[in-house]
């Protein structure tokens, strides 16, 4: 018949008034004898404290910070056993590295519960990780290298939420660390900012979380370089305002995007390359015979790129009316996965809110995406040494250095830019 059993902390030698900085068991939990209940952290060890009976946690008494004693009630369980002798782990001194002191190891003696004895307290070599025992089995387990992990606790100590967040780093980031050769960074220290002022913390959402292991992802796989150019689109914006009456009766809004993505269309069929992917292999590059354009959306969730389908084939209007409608649907938060895939290049357009020039992210699997900037009307130089005011519109096109080098990069930019100036050489 199970019955209800008092866990105090036992003598641990030396070692008074310890503070508990971790907490590895909750109410509920089954534990065996020996199983690690809590660790505890003096200047000199850490330990980490076994339980003497098998059973069930009714309830823990101790909370992290808390400064404990011999004789203290660390929790109570539900236990058919009689109590063993457990010893408590003991692992490295925290670092206070300059002398390593050998103390005397705690002795056994058999008060309230347990009989614990405790092993000699070492400190850690310089440069080794500082890490409970069971944060090392649980590292262990998952192959994790701590010397690779950032510690967030106290003097650098890492818990197992630093390898749980290091862990979902890597995965997040395209997998397992790289053999060799590749990018192998620790996992960003994490920080208790309201040491600093007042905080709030809000979840990121799943758009951005989402999207942000995709752009992650793309930043550090894609060797990415930006090509900067402008596009002189005075002619553009006169044709665009002529046409202001037929839109407005077709029901539709022009903004200079739409031009912009027909002109993107004429230059990846003169570029065929870059109307493309690369295989996994890196090997092969799939050129794609069709003009899907993605378009980034702003949206009060976060960004998303909704797929424009055969622009090659539609007209202006028919354009102006889709690229509405799917903005409307991104920000209503209803696009289907089937919406955001199979685009073969991205335009992501700021010019409707301002700024010169930017350096976008490529979507991968795509191997370049143009970036758009505000038009401002600027002093051109003339031939006959004059200068005229035109509107200027500013490109940025990141590109996918393995698939495209920097001449056709440059030499894609520019053509773009005359298309954009004079949409007639689309027909070309
Ligand atoms: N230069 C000057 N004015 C511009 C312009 C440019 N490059 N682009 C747009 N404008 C003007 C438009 O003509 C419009 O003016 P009116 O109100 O007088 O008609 C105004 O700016 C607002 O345009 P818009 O942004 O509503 O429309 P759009 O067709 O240019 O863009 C969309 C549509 C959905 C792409 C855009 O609203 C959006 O969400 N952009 C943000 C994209 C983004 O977040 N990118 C970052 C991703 S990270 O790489």
């Amino acid at each position: 018949m199970p019955e209800s059993k008092t866990i105090l902390l036992p003598d641990v030698g030396d070692f008074d008034d310890i503070e508990v900085i971790e907490v590895l068991v909750a109410a509920g939990d089954e534990v065996a004898v020996d199983d690690s209940l809590i660790t505890l952290e003096s200047d000199k060890a850490t330990m980490e404290i076994p339980s003497p009976f098998a059973g069930i946690i009714e309830s823990v008494t101790v909370k992290v910070g808390e400064r404990i004693s011999k004789g203290s009630l660390i929790a109570n369980i539900s236990s058919e056993e009689s109590a063993t002798e457990a010893a408590p782990v003991v692992e490295e001194a925290p670092a206070k590295a300059e002398t390593p002191q050998q103390e005397s190891p705690p002795v056994a003696a058999p008060v309230p519960a347990p009989s614990p004895t405790a092993e000699m307290a070492i400190p850690a070599p310089a440069g080794e990780s500082h890490a409970s025992p069971s944060v090392r089995k649980f590292a262990r387990e998952l192959g994790v290298d701590l010397s690779q992990i950032g510690g967030s606790g106290r003097k650098g100590r890492i818990s197992k939420e630093d390898v749980q967040s290091f862990v979902k780093g890597v995965m997040q980031s395209g997998g397992g660390a790289p053999a060799s050769g590749g990018l192998n960074v620790g996992a960003a220290p994490k920080i208790d900012f309201s040491k600093f002022g007042e905080i709030e913390t809000v979840d990121l959402s799943r758009i951005k979380k989402l999207s942000g292991a995709h752009l992650h992802r793309s930043w550090v796989t894609v060797p990415h370089v930006t090509q900067f150019d402008e596009a002189d689109i005075t002619e553009l914006e006169a044709f665009r305002k002529s046409l202001g009456k037929e839109a407005e009766k077709a029901g539709v809004r022009l903004t200079p995007l739409v031009f912009i993505l027909k002109a993107v269309v004429a230059a990846l069929k003169a570029f065929p390359e870059v109307n493309a992917s690369l295989d996994p292999s890196g090997e092969q590059l799939i050129l794609k015979q069709y003009f899907h354009i993605g378009v980034a959306v702003d949206t009060p969730n976060g960004l998303v790129v909704p797929v424009i389908r055969d622009v090659d084939q539609k007209g202006i209007f028919e354009l102006a009316a889709e690229l509405a409608e799917t903005a409307a649907t991104a920000r209503a938060g209803k696009l289907s996965p089937a919406q955001m895939q199979g685009g073969c290049f991205s335009v992501s357009s700021l010019g409707g809110i301002g700024g010169t020039q930017f350096t976008p992210i490529i979507n991968a699997p795509e191997v370049a995406i143009l970036g758009v900037s505000r038009s401002k009307m600027t002093p051109v130089y003339q031939q006959d040494g004059s200068f005229e005011a035109r509107n200027m519109l500013p490109l940025s096109l990141s590109y996918d250095h393995r698939v495209i080098d920097g001449a056709q990069g440059a030499r894609f930019t520019r053509y773009l830019a005359q298309v954009i100036s004079d949409l007639r050489r689309s027909m070309l």
